[in-house]
């Protein structure tokens, strides 16, 4: 029997993000690879965030990843060959850069597994792999696989579940439309049902960009599954990604509270309606950020906690605006908060605009990719430079997690969540991106002037 080895790469992490029960997540996709792979194969998935890899023998190795740890996937992948496995990258960023990835791998995979996979492995056994296969975007209704959670670690607090793919609005800075297209691609609620009874544990985390949707059918899309699964006693807790303007249709945000949701991460990225035009985040210039207050209210209402993504770095951003973000947060009451620094990941029209302006200045390929996790200054914004940049990073986490704001702030998350599962959430994210502030390069919990 033939044996296939699939490896989520991952660097050696000392705490935080990554690593917290509250925050990681197995790697769906290499699930989703091993459930398209034919039945006489033996596969096994090694996650480096929780399993040490040892380099053992396999026919074959499937290596995923995202940019972020593209590097650590690159010295996988000639381990592997050098003890003459055949290597096959896949993943958003090989497919992105599949020219790149092919100066380390075998073969690369381009977009999804599920329509491509059998090929690759048929050409693997005939002796003739390619060094490039296009994964077709797939009919979710017709070709989506349940996949192998069985191979997956059970070492995870949450369970990840994927309903939809793809994404109409073409964000500047995101990598999701180009990827999974334009289209937003949903299985049906019965088949989304279905497959969260298969689930024994308690905890899902819903990984689509936006589970609500973009327009009234994909609520009443989620609206059923959040019926679903209260009519059959699903009992689950779970948190989604949305967009903000979710929050518009206040009924299918207290529905989804009472099916069992504990926090919705949300993209509200910046409060300055100018930077959300040139960033061309649509769902928050169509709600406002003159609502983004009420919005976070009624989440908060419907016993869920708000997870709020900001980024700064931003053309135009200046210590002014860190202090006015700031205060922005600690009196809206979001309860968790990613605060990152805007990012030119590849394949986005941001980093298409970036390279044509002469303004990246991480460029030295595929080494500079280390920098692309959303903490590094990776091309000259206008405005302020990266020194100011990492300040104000700093100023706005140390404001955050230091007593008594720290205090303050997990009090009042305790009275709108009304404590329960939702407020152990909140403090266990809080941990988790506290510990990263703590670890960061730019930490400085002392800093000589203030902003
Ligand atoms: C859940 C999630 C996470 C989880 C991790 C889950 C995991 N281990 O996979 C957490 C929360 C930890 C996370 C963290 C981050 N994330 Co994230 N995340 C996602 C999200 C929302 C869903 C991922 C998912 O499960 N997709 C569904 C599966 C089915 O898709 P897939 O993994 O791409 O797999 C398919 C194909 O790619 C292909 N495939 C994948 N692997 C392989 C391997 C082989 C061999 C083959 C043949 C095919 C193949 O087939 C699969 C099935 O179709 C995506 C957005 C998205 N829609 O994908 C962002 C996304 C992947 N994340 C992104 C980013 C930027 C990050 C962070 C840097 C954010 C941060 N501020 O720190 C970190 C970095 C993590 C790191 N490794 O260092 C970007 C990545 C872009 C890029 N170029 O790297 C994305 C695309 C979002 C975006 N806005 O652009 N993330
Ligand atoms: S940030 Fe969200 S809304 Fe914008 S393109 Fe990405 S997934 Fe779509």
């Amino acid at each position: 029997m033939k044996k296939l080895l699939l490896v989520n790469p991952s660097k050696k992490e000392r705490s935080g993000f990554l690593l917290s029960q509250f925050t990681r997540l197995p790697p769906l996709g290499l699930a989703y690879v091993a459930a398209a792979t034919p039945e006489n194969w033996e596969i096994k998935i090694i996650d480096e965030n929780v399993t040490p890899l040892e380099f053992e023998s396999a026919d074959l190795v499937g290596i995923s990843a995202f940019t972020a740890n593209i590097n650590r996937g690159y010295s996988i992948a000639s381990g592997f060959r050098q003890r003459g496995a055949k290597v096959v990258m896949g993943g958003v960023h090989v497919s992105m850069l599949p020219e790149e990835a092919l100066n380390h791998a075998d073969s690369v995979v381009v977009g999804e597994a599920e329509g491509i996979w059998r090929k690759v492995i048929k050409d693997f056994e005939a002796g003739r792999m390619a060094k490039k296969y296009l994964g077709p975007r797939i009919d979710l209704n017709t070709q989506s696989l349940t996949p192998r959670w069985d191979l997956l670690s059970r070492d995870y607090l949450m369970q990840p579940v994927l309903t939809a793919r793809g994404c109409p609005f073409n964000c500047s800075f995101c990598a999701v439309t180009r990827f999974f297209g334009a289209h937003y691609r949903q299985r049906t609620v019965e088949d989304v049902l279905s497959e969260l009874e298969k689930i024994a544990g308690k905890y899902i985390g819903f990984v689509d960009d936006n589970l609500v949707g973009y327009g009234p059918e994909n609520q009443k899309r989620a609206a059923g599954i959040f019926r679903g699964m209260i009519d059959r006693g699903m009992k689950k807790n779970w948190f989604m990604q949305t967009s903000v303007n979710a929050a518009e249709d206040e009924e299918l945000i207290e529905l989804a509270g009472r099916s069992g949701c504990l926090f919705a991460f949300i993209g509200f990225e910046t409060i300055k309606p100018e930077t959300l035009q040139s960033l061309k985040k649509r769902s928050n210039l169509k709600l406002g950020v003159k609502n983004y207050l009420k919005a976070i209210d009624i989440f908060h209402r419907a016993g869920i906690a708000v997870m709020g993504s900001f980024m700064i770095g931003n053309d135009g951003d200046d210590p002014d605006y860190c202090r006015r973000l700031l205060d922005f947060i600690l009196e809206s009451g979001v309860d968790v908060v990613q605060l990152s620094i805007l990012t030119p990941l590849p394949g986005t029209p941001l980093m298409e605009k970036i390279v044509n302006e002469g303004r990246l200045v991480c460029n030295n390929f595929p080494d500079d990719w280390e920098k692309f996790r959303m903490s590094w200054v990776t091309f000259r914004p206008i405005g302020m430079n990266a020194d100011l940049i990492y300040r104000g990073l700093n100023f706005i986490k140390k404001n955050l997690y230091d007593p008594p704001r720290f205090q303050q702030r997990m009090l009042r998350s305790f009275t709108n969540l009304k404590g329960g599962t939702s407020y152990k959430f909140v403090e266990g994210l809080n941990k988790a991106l506290e510990e990263t502030w703590r670890n960061a390069h730019y930490y400085d919990p002392d800093p000589e002037w203030s902003y």
